[in-house]
């Protein structure tokens, strides 16, 4: 069964986002699309979609054993209930939430809910709070895993990281960010600095403005020519169009979240003229 996406639209956007892991997967903002989806995406329950704003909870990639499945976690596999919206005119809030009840094998005897704000507007503003629920504590890793359209990703750059370590996931090697970030080849890095960088896509004559509330770390992705190959949902031309610039809180930087508290990761996309 194809998945359809809900339809938003306010003065200046248009969004689409899937009950589907409560998966933002388009944002245009006066016709021109802010974020990438791959052509070759699954679009069916069960399965990752490729592109827009992936949520990897409550771990990410293969987690911190390394071992886990499926990838990025479940919370991006399951049907989130969608509570409505609010707002209207300039910018539209689409809230979506999920529980233990529905996904409990997720955190195993743990009681937890994620509750999820997504404003499109000329912003797009991302808000996952994380609440336990329950009487223990438990841990987990979070990232909101957003898909970037550039126009050539060879030919952008992104400031803001420079000074940062990271741990250089093509190589295993930790690194210090020398300067602006640019994409020479496969780039998988987890910085430990939060997201306040500027992509300059000299090719689309725009600049991406992404910051974030509540995160530690900062990823950097892009498949290049042979990951994007051995990807089956991924076109093998795609990689020069897109670039994951991701907010979250991932290996040494998990959260232990203690009975009762909560914690919130917000994520900022502004679009300005370069
Ligand atoms: O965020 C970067 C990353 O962890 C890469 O290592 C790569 O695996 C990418 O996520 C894609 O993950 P996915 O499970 O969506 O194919």
């Amino acid at each position: 069964m194809t998945l359809e996406p809900r339809q938003f639209h306010t003065d200046r956007c248009d969004a689409e986002i899937f009950d589907h892991g409560a998966h933002v997967w388009s944002w245009a903002l006066d016709g021109s699309p802010i974020l990438w989806q791959s052509s070759h995406s699954y679009l069916e329950a069960g399965k990752p979609l490729r592109g827009g704003v992936p949520v990897c909870w409550p771990w990410f990639g293969p987690g911190r054993t390394g071992d886990q499945v499926p990838a990025h976690g479940p919370a991006r596999l399951a049907g989130w209930r969608f509570l409505g919206t609010s707002g209207g005119g300039a910018r539209t809030t689409a809230s979506y939430e999920l529980s233990s009840d529905a996904l409990p094998d997720a955190l195993p005897d743990q009681q937890w809910r994620l509750s999820y704000d997504v404003t499109v507007g000329e912003k797009l503003e991302l808000a996952l709070m994380v609440t336990n629920e329950g009487s223990t504590p438990f841990s987990y890793e979070l990232a909101l895993h957003t898909y970037l359209a550039v126009g050539d990703s060879r030919r952008i750059s992104i400031a803001g990281l420079e000074g940062a370590s990271y741990l250089d996931k093509v190589t295993g090697r930790r690194e210090v960010q020398a300067g602006d970030v640019t994409i020479t080849a496969e780039t998988d890095r987890v910085y430990d600095r939060s997201p306040d960088v500027v992509v300059t896509d000299p090719v689309l004559g725009r600049s991406l403005r992404i910051s974030s509330d509540g995160a530690a770390n900062t990823v950097v992705w892009n498949p290049w020519v042979a990951k994007s190959a051995a990807m089956p949902d991924f076109g093998a031309d795609e990689w020069t169009t897109m670039v994951c610039i991701e907010a979250g809180n991932v290996l040494g930087q998990a959260v232990s979240l203690s009975p009762g508290a909560r914690t919130s990761l917000r994520y900022h996309l502004a679009v300005e003229r370069s």
